[in-house]
């Protein structure tokens, strides 16, 4: 076990590393609880290091059982060996080869991270730090070597083995029930890189002939009997393929690609050079269990883990400061991608969403930091929506602020002056300044400064020298360690949109032809001339830039840009604006009155009677009022999660009752008996028969509940069936409503992945209840504490869906997480700091909850011998 304090890891500090490993040869041999693997490192003195210094090898849990220089034993006095270290204290100053044996328990390690074993499969993950559980190594990534893998297994238990790069060699191991195969990975790759797997699986695979004429063959690992949920996976891979040909003109480099989806994984996906590693409720998909959502999630982290090839794999990072350099390009490129595949408006709308829900309340809270962190404890605890995030935001305004040519001209130089290297932003920004012939070091500034910025924007019409001027005026709030924020450069997407809907010919030569303003200085001011008549401004189309954004509209106006204007997202923002502003109204009084929302349900009726069946995906979206987490971001301060769920639900039942009628025409418009198809147009007919039957039983839980059943019983696909049994959640608590959770479990029993959409949604029940619920669900033989989607799914879910039930007035949702924490905490470390982080809005709510939740993470912090990711996590939580 590592200690408690973690020391700190500084950016400033980064040295080069004083050796370097050029090839690294490995022989494991893989057993159930005793791995043994032989490791024969290539090591040379780096030029750019230290030529007196000792070789310390990292190391984790590991236990040496053998040593050699260049074939010749070490005296003991020549090197130490402990778990975490291996050193020399005066290793050669010219290249030699160090071999090292260990030995290490696949079945026993439960925090997931090095060689493990998931459902009876070895798998391995090494990102960020793993391959120092594996064997001792300069794990860090500035280390680049390449890799032979030599894998050797009992056959029967391991008729599969994979490893980086392309197979080489195979065969059994004669006089035994043993085999192996050889793996030789040509491309200089850092440790977190390397994987291995071994197991019983099915394969799906077709060939595949990249734009450069390389002949590959592209492959998909599954469980054995579910190759045929194995289909979409790889079909969204040769997508992939094709389009990062096509858009960033990068050509896949190896012969084989394998993929390999295992069930026990802490995060979502590993790009490891050749052989991904997912989870599989990343990869398997079939009408009956997966719904339109896990589709669009498989294609978008099968494209995500492809495309990081060449933006991880080919150019890495110099060390983990730079690790938004991979993954938020890399977030970038998934989005574009999924945006050219299905629709571009509805795409963004879900990014932006899942922005304003996860990286803007990290970045308001005590856990907020830059996009390139300068400091760490723990570098697991930093692969966050900032990171992921608000990283691709910046990707996008870069390129809206260099414009789309210059920004291929960058990428092109990037790829072809950073290929093979471990990289900094700075080389990055490098290759775009260069392209563009800009100043990129105030843009620079995005990756430093922690924080959401908030940019207030004010409209004046003179009518008598047809002028309109915008005022804008930027600034950020202190975030932990940085008290003090200067102004950032945010490219402002914008058009002004006449009252009755026409055009309006209006010019700033502020604004770019395309229509962008660059707000770079605390606040500045627009003039547009020859203005008509008075505009209503629509600011920040598209989001432009990861900003909250003040402007205050009337109802009048918001509903001129819900109706007429012409880009899509911000006809989607007025309407949400509408909304949000009566929430927050209705969420500050005790009985709120849901006739108040007559005028929304007016807009929202107008709306689809226009656009609902020309996109029924874009009208999906209009529909979905703010979530409750999105009003308790615009209250602030002092939150009563009980007084917005009130709003919400009065909110929701009058809309419902309102449109009922336009509802359950849509609903008969829309249904389908087509088989079903996850593709997005389908899918988008779906999600608004589906947001139709939830608020007409908001409207009306009797009429619901008889939809309900009859879509539950009906359904002949998992998306419909599922989001029947979402709404029957919403419903009074009855014995039918049970009835029907029961019947779920039944039909799927032996469906792991569909059981955990069992468990969220019970999770996520906004009554009293449902803690006990939770509890009981614990003892389910279905669950399982040690697999981390079944704990997501259900405690996840808990802490991060129900705002009311998590954060109850008495604290016993705050204890539970608390509980669930430090029971993890011993198994899972990982797992248990990021369940941890749901405290992160703990400073904005009511004064009682406040007490319940420090209260609760006062005690986490209070235990011994915690994980350095818990305790990093308790501690800033508190800080
Ligand atoms: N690089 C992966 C994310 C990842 C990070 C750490 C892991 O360790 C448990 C696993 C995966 C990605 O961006 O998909
Ligand atoms: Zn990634």
């Amino acid at each position: 076990m590592r200690t408690e304090t973690a020391p700190v890891v500084r950016l400033v500090d980064y040295r080069p590393s004083d050796f370097l490993i050029d090839r690294v040869e490995l022989d494991v041999r893989l057993h159930p609880s005793e791995t043994r693997i032989k490791a024969i490192l290539s090591i040379r003195p780096n030029p750019a290091g230290r030529a007196d210094a000792p070789l310390i090898l990292d190391g984790d849990e590991l236990r040496l059982l053998d040593l050699a220089v260049d074939g010749t034993a070490l005296p003991p006095d020549a090197f130490a060996a402990t778990p975490q270290n291996l050193t020399l204290f005066d290793p050669p100053r010219a290249p030699f080869r160090l071999t090292i044996e260990t030995v290490v328990d696949p079945s026993a390690n439960t925090k997931l991270m090095g060689l493990y074993r998931s459902g009876g499969v070895y798998c391995t993950q090494c990102e960020a730090e793993g391959f120092r559980r594996i064997t001792y190594f300069l794990d860090r990534p500035d280390v680049l070597s390449v890799y032979t893998t030599r894998i050797e297994a009992e056959a029967g238990e391991a008729p599969v083995l994979l490893g980086n790069g392309n197979p080489v060699a195979a065969g059994a191991i004669p006089g035994t029930s043993r085999h192996f195969a050889v793996w030789e990975d040509p491309h200089p790759k850092p440790a977190y890189l390397f994987a291995i797997v071994g197991g019983r699986l099915d394969r799906v695979a077709e060939p595949y002939r990249t734009a450069d004429g390389r002949d590959a063959e592209i492959a998909v690992y599954v469980e054995p009997g579910k190759s045929e949920r194995a289909a979409f996976a790889l079909d969204a891979l040769r997508r992939s393929m094709r389009w990062d040909e096509r858009v960033f003109g990068r050509n896949y480099d190896l012969d084989v690609f394998n993929v390999v989806a295992v069930s026990d994984f802490n995060m979502g996906a590993m790009e490891n050079k050749g052989l991904n590693i997912f989870n599989d409720k990343y990869v398997l998909a079939s009408p009956q269990t997966a719904t339109d959502t896990d589709y669009a999630n498989i294609e978008a982290i099968i494209a995500h883990e492809y495309f990081h090839n060449w933006t991880g794999n080919r150019i890495t990072c110099r060390d983990w400061f730079q690790l938004c350099l991979k993954e938020g390009l890399t977030v970038f490129r998934d989005q574009e991608f999924s945006a050219d595949e299905r629709s571009r408006a509805v795409q963004r709308i879900g990014d932006v969403r899942t922005l304003r829900a996860r990286q803007f309340p990290e970045d308001a809270g005590p856990l907020s930091h830059p996009v390139r962190p300068t400091e760490y404890r723990e570098i697991n605890n930093f692969y966050t929506a900032t990171v992921y995030e608000k990283g691709a935001e910046i990707i996008r305004m870069l390129k809206s602020h260099i414009g789309a040519a210059d920004f291929a001209r960058g990428m092109n130089l990037y790829f072809e002056r950073c290929d093979g290297t471990a990289a900094t932003v700075e080389e990055f920004l490098a290759c775009f300044a260069e392209a563009s012939g800009r100043d990129l070091s105030h843009f620079a500034r995005w990756y430093a400064q922690a924080g959401t910025p908030r940019v207030v924007v004010s409209g004046t019409y003179d009518a008598g020298g047809r002028t309109y001027r915008l005022d804008l005026a930027q600034s950020t709030a202190p975030t932990p360690g940085q008290p003090l924020k200067e102004p950032v450069v945010i490219p402002v997407a914008l058009g002004l949109v006449a009252e009755d809907g026409g055009r309006l010919d209006a010019h700033s030569p502020r604004v770019r032809d395309d229509g962008v303003f660059v707000l770079d200085r605390a606040s500045d001011s627009i003039l547009f001339s020859d203005v008509a008549s008075r505009p209503v401004p629509s600011v920040f189309r598209g989001l432009s830039a990861p900003v909250r954004v003040a402007l205050d509209l009337s109802d009048a106006d918001l509903l001129t840009l819900l109706r007429h204007d012409t880009d899509p997202f911000n006809r989607w923002q007025a309407g949400q604006s509408l909304a949000t502003r009566l929430l927050v109204r209705l969420a500050g009084v005790s009985r709120p009155d849901g006739a108040e929302a007559e005028g929304l349900a007016q807009a929202l009726l107008a709306f689809l009677r226009g656009n609902a069946e020309a996109d029924p995906a874009f009208a999906a979206q209009v529909l979905s009022l703010p979530s409750e987490a999105e009003i308790a971001q615009e209250i602030a301060a002092d939150v009563d999660p009980d007084a917005i769920h009130r709003a919400r639900k009065a909110v929701r039942a009058h809309v419902g009752g309102a449109l009922r009628g336009e509802l359950m025409r849509l609903r008969d418009a829309l249904a389908s008996s087509a088989p079903y198809s996850p593709d997005a147009a389908s899918a988008g007919r779906r999600s608004l028969r589906n947001m139709a039957l939830e608020l007409i039983a908001a409207g009306d839980s009797g009429a619901g509940a008889g939809l309900v059943a009859a879509q539950y019983r009906d359904a002949d696909n998992m998306t419909d069936r599922l989001a029947a049994l979402a709404v029957n959640a919403g419903l009074p608590p009855s014995a039918e409503r049970e009835a029907l959770f029961q019947d779920f479990y039944d039909r799927y029993r032996a469906e792991p992945l569909v059981l955990d959409k069992w468990f969220a949604i019970q999770a996520a029940m906004p009554e009293d209840g449902t803690l006990e619920r939770v509890l009981r669900l614990m003892n389910d033989p279905a669950f399982s504490i040690t697999n981390p989607n079944r704990v997501r799914s259900l405690v996840g879910s808990f802490a991060l869906n129900n705002a009311t039930q998590f954060h109850r007035a008495d604290g016993r949702g705050y204890a539970f997480l608390a509980d669930m924490v430090v029971a993890l905490d011993g198994t899972n470390p990982q797992v248990a700091a990021r369940l941890l982080t749901a405290f992160g809005t703990w400073r904005t709510m009511s004064a009682e909850r406040r007490q319940g939740a420090e209260a609760a993470l006062r005690r986490v912090a209070s235990k011994p011998d915690l994980s350095p990711d818990v305790s990093d996590i308790v501690h800033r939580s508190l800080g």
